[in-house]
């Protein structure tokens, strides 16, 4: 699936891009199978992949339990270390799209896959390479899979159009949820955010300086998505560390 030059001056201006169904149910069935599987059982998951819980973004309380039937939020590294999820990650048309948005030799620096279980939580606006700190900061983009109809009740994606154009931006510390990156944007001269439903199977790309965020999931059913952080074949972050964790070379 070729991106024409419409897509790539459209995600040069607005800092993300959505393409509605890149997949079909067919294509997704095993990803679906798998993550079903993991949250019915964590123990299936396979080793090194972390399962992540709703309470685990709040400030633990001295003494304090998590609360019993904590629901899984998300999963970490399982294209690092499940096949396939990783077989997935390598689907032609999804890196086709990947490497016209930057540049013909890329690799997946990260990859979760963020559940948003009824009830669950929203994410607050934020920027990934506030996390990631990946250079060149343009090299970095995100592709947000649906695997379930994102729409506004289920907490689908929302962004401020143009904002990756304001560079890396400070951040202030949320001491509820200490997790999240939570940036200072006060004085900045941004457009409305927009909110972006899509059906399953959909891909939206995002640049890693774009302003994003995610509603609570106010419906009785999971919204799921696979979240791959591509980069390219180059790009280091600052942050050592995370350069031996990569999730997946694709052209070294
Ligand atoms: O899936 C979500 O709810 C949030 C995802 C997100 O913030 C991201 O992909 O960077």
């Amino acid at each position: 699936m070729a991106l024409d030059p419409a897509m790539k001056q459209s995600y040069d201006d607005n800092g993300f891009l959505v393409v509605e169904r890149v997949f079909t149910d067919a294509e997704l069935a095993p990803l679906r199978n798998r993550t079903d599987e993991i949250v019915r059982d964590p123990s299936t998951a396979t080793k090194g992949v972390r399962v992540g819980r709703e309470s685990e973004t709040q400030q633990p309380k001295l003494g304090e339990k998590p609360p019993a039937g904590d629901p899984i939020r998300k999963f970490e590294g399982t294209v690092r270390f499940d096949p396939i999820f990783q077989s997935f990650a390598r689907s032609p048309k999804l890196l086709e799209l990947v490497r016209g948005l930057i540049g013909p030799r890329i690799k997946l620096f990260r990859d979760q896959m963020l559940l948003k279980p009824p009830g669950g939580q929203d994410k607050p606006t934020h920027q990934d390479q506030s996390y990631f700190r990946v250079k060149p900061m343009d090299g970095l983009v995100t592709a947000w899979v649906a695997l379930d109809d994102a729409t506004i009740d289920n907490g689908c994606m929302r962004y401020v159009p143009g904002s990756h154009k304001f560079g890396i931006l400070e951040m202030q510390p949320d001491p509820e949820r200490p997790v999240h990156h939570v940036p200072k944007t006060d004085g900045l001269n941004l457009a409305p955010e927009v909110a972006c439903p899509v059906p399953a199977g959909s891909v939206i790309f995002h640049h890693g300086l774009t302003l994003h965020r995610s509603g609570v999931n106010n419906t009785e059913t999971w919204r799921k998505a696979l979240v791959l952080h591509f980069a390219t074949a180059e790009a280091m972050s600052e942050i050592g560390p995370l350069n031996k964790e990569i999730s997946m070379l694709i052209d070294s």
